[in-house]
């Protein structure tokens, strides 16, 4: 046996300097080099990431985006050529998006059989290689380039690796020869371990105005949007809100669970009837909290909260913001706390305020209550009854991954979100959902992961090849499909803007109907469990026995068929 020490030993090296756990791929030729290095690693027992392999680009991106959701960590993406990252840049847009950090990788050949020293194989010649994939990505990555030479490798992985987690993060693609892969490699002769990207802080000066602020605030409002991707800030920020007694809202889009929703100062997703009157607004990981953005929603003074909150994937925004506190998240937090604990609080205002929003808290949750029970009528399943009945049988500590379009602003205002991390929306197009869920459920083994998603929103998702990789990596999920056999946002869109036109008044609609699949069979070809599910009564023992069926190691897809 021939020990390589090449261009794929310098990725797989700089990759363990990176600490990725993780290399998900779907194949090309290009990665023989990094095959090669990885059955080195397995036979000489060494350290060093796991190889997870898709039959789809979009599910080894998404499973890279879930997992880095849970950890904050990046990890490495390995595609194919210009058509493998043309195939996963939809899911890289997402991670753009989303901030979410990772290193894409793909290759092409540069000598196209020319070199009479280098027989590489043909298929190189022709339309693969297309002379420049990182052209292909720019528009949809942080930093897209080629690698410039054997000799540049190593540290361009690692410089990769680095440039993803520092802010704004997101994915860095490099486009790496397959001659540079196959060349020999000498190791660096002090090779470092690569630190994480240190957390940044505001300064401390920003901190005390923006404490003093909220120590003289009469009516004080958060409104959280993305703050509670990191499980620190969602403790941060509860503890923020307990010392001052501030009302606490999920801002309108937004997507990570922020707050406990059971907590006597949580006050619903875009429950913005306390802004008019607030005279403070802690804007925590705003993206796009107002609609439209021109109208300010208070005219109290406005601080944005985020490491990076203005957005360059963004075309537009307008946050209104007086003040902003730029930093990690929860250090900003945490920052204005220990501020807050030292100086003096006019504790009777506090109590006031705490009692007046509990009794808020009180009477949306008793609203919400009643919504559901109103929904519990007939035999049909009204999709609220469904938010209710997960409610009740999934375990508290459950995660949820939402891909609906119409009932999503209801189910993130249903969805018992009482813990970290339990409630994740994706960014860019439909059919991330299933891979985001995988490998969000590879990061949390332990937590029961739910998928909610559309019938129309399912048909987009790399169906069969993410059933596969469920199976082959032993990550069980609950796939639980709201089908109204529609995509109804369309049919809403033509009729908000043609509400008399031909279609509304003959009930005539194109872009509408899907006649999918019995989807709950789809999962029959890997042993999985299914149900359809067409009654009320059936509901929440089909909930129990896919439940049941996860925990015994199986995916389940439950087909319910809800009244809109
Ligand atoms: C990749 C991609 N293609 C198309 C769309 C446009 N689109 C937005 S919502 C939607 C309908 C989704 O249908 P479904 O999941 O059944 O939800 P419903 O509209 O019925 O609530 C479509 C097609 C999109 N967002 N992303």
């Amino acid at each position: 046996m021939k020990n390589y020490l090449d261009g794929g030993e310098a990725i797989l090296e700089a990759f363990r300097k990176l600490k990725i756990d993780y290399i998900m791929s779907s194949p090309g030729s290009e990665w023989s080099p990094i095959w090669e290095a990885l059955a080195r690693q397995k036979i000489e027992n060494k350290a060093g990431p796991t190889f997870v392999e898709s039959w789809h680009e979009t599910l080894a991106v998404n499973m890279a985006t879930g997992y880095t959701l849970i950890t904050g960590r990046p990890q490495a993406v390995l595609l194919h050529a210009g058509v493998g990252m043309l195939q996963g840049s939809m899911g890289v847009h997402g991670a753009m998006q989303n901030e979410v950090p990772m290193v894409v990788m793909s290759g092409e050949s540069q000598t196209l059989g020319e070199d009479p020293d280098l027989d590489i194989e043909q298929q190189w010649y022709g339309g693969l290689t297309v002379g420049g994939i990182e052209r292909f990505v720019e528009p949809v990555a942080k930093w897209a380039r080629a690698v410039t030479s054997p000799h540049t490798l190593y540290e361009s992985v690692i410089r990769a690796g680095e440039m993803a987690q520092r802010v704004p993060k997101g994915p860095i693609y490099l486009n790496v020869a397959l001659e540079h892969m196959l060349h020999d490699w000498t190791p660096p002769t002090a090779a470092r371990d690569v630190p994480p990207a240190p957390t940044l802080q505001p300064r401390q000066d920003d901190i005390a105005a923006v404490a003093e602020l909220l120590r003289a605030a009469k009516s004080p409002v958060i409104v959280a949007e993305t703050a509670g991707r990191d499980p620190k800030a969602f403790a941060a920020l509860v503890e923020l809100a307990d010392l001052l007694a501030i009302p606490v809202i999920n801002g309108r889009a937004s997507s990570y669970a922020n707050f406990p929703t059971d907590h006597p100062l949580y006050q619903g997703v875009g429950n913005y009837k306390a802004l008019p009157d607030a005279d403070l607004v802690l804007l925590v990981g705003g993206r796009a909290p107002w609609y439209p953005a021109r109208r300010r929603p208070t005219s109290g003074k406005i601080v944005a909260i985020h490491e990076n909150p203005l957005k360059g994937h963004m075309i537009y925004q307008n946050l209104h913001a007086d003040h902003y506190l730029e930093g990690d998240v929860a250090e900003s937090i945490k920052l204005l706390t220990v501020a807050l604990k030292s100086a003096k609080l006019d504790a009777a205002t506090v109590d006031a305020r705490r009692q007046r929003w509990t009794r808020e808290h009180e009477s949306y949750v008793a609203g919400l209550r009643a919504e559901r029970e109103k929904a519990r009528n007939g035999s049909l399943i009204d999709p609220l009854s469904l938010l209710g009945a997960l409610g009740e049988v999934m375990p508290a500590d459950t995660i949820y991954v939402d891909e609906t379009i119409t009932h999503s602003p209801m189910l993130r205002q249903h969805l018992p979100q009482t813990r970290p991390q339990s409630f994740f929306r994706g960014s860019g197009g439909l059919g991330q959902g299933i891979g985001t869920a995988l490998g969000i459920k590879l990061a949390a083994p332990e937590r029961p992961v739910v998928l909610l998603v559309g019938d129309g929103s399912f048909l987009y998702n790399p169906i069969i090849q993410a059933l596969g990789a469920s199976k082959r990596h032993d990550l069980p999920i609950d796939i639980v499909i709201l089908n109204n056999k529609k995509y109804e946002a369309m049919r809403k869109g033509h009729v908000h803007h043609y509400p008399d036109g031909a279609s509304a008044s003959k009930d005539l609609h194109y872009g509408v109907t899907i006649d999918g699949p019995d989807y709950e069979q789809l999962g029959s070809h890997f042993g999985f469990h299914g149900q359809r599910v067409e009654k009320l009564a059936e509901l929440k023992d089909a909930l129990q026995s896919a439940l049941a069926a996860t925990q015994a190691g199986k995916t389940a897809i439950l087909n319910v068929h809800v009244s809109h």
